[in-house]
């Protein structure tokens, strides 16, 4: 199988990340419903618990602390059976994970997200650059082994509830191998 053992956990943690528009939090929900995962949103927790340095006015975001961010989540993660999602992914430790799924889509799809959402246009534009980039690729290539990462496109419905299946199926499989 495609996934490497964790023995220390029964249920698979699984980070579902790319640019914002493709699809992540839709994704996540899903995934989590589809194979009985909990399901943490990080930048819902980031607002929430405060785990930011204060807000930046000109791009409409926090100010990301990313030390708070892992000191929070790491207990949470301990047991497995996670399911997060967020738009970078870089500054999680490696061994939390079982699956990094890395989602795409194309650039006009990204772009009318992000405008029905209400973004401002140098927001829509840098999120557009990133995804054309493929940044939050080449940081996940950069910071998990290549068998971690699942690169799926997020342009339609019936992507998105192919990728649901096909990630449920990784935590099945992952169950399966784990079970005593
Ligand atoms: P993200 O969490 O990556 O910012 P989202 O899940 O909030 O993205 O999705 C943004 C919007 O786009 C939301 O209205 C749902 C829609 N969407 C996402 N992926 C889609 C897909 N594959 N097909 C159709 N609509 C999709």
């Amino acid at each position: 199988s495609a996934l490497p053992k964790s023995p220390q956990r029964a249920n698979p943690n699984i980070l579902i990340t790319g640019t914002p528009g493709t699809g992540k939090t839709t994704t996540a929900e899903m995934v989590a419903l589809a194979a009985e995962l909990k399901k943490i949103t990080v930048g819902d927790l980031v607002k929430e618990r405060k785990l930011h340095d204060g807000y930046n006015d000109d791009m409409d975001t926090y100010w990301l602390n990313e030390d708070k961010v892992v000191d929070e989540m790491e207990a949470m993660m301990a047991d497995g059976g996670m399911c997060i999602d967020f738009h970078t992914c870089g500054f999680f430790p490696e061994r939390w994970f079982d699956l990094v799924v890395v989602l795409r889509a194309d650039t006009k799809k990204v772009y009318d997200r992000l405008e029905a959402r209400g973004y401002k246009q140098n927001k829509i534009s840098e999120n557009v650059e990133c995804e054309i980039m493929q940044v939050v690729l080449d940081e996940a290539h950069e910071s998990y082994k290549p068998e971690l990462i699942l690169e799926l496109q997020s342009n339609t419905v019936e992507d998105m509830e192919e990728n649901v299946e096909k990630i449920a199926r990784r935590v099945d499989e992952f169950r399966r191998k784990h079970a005593q």
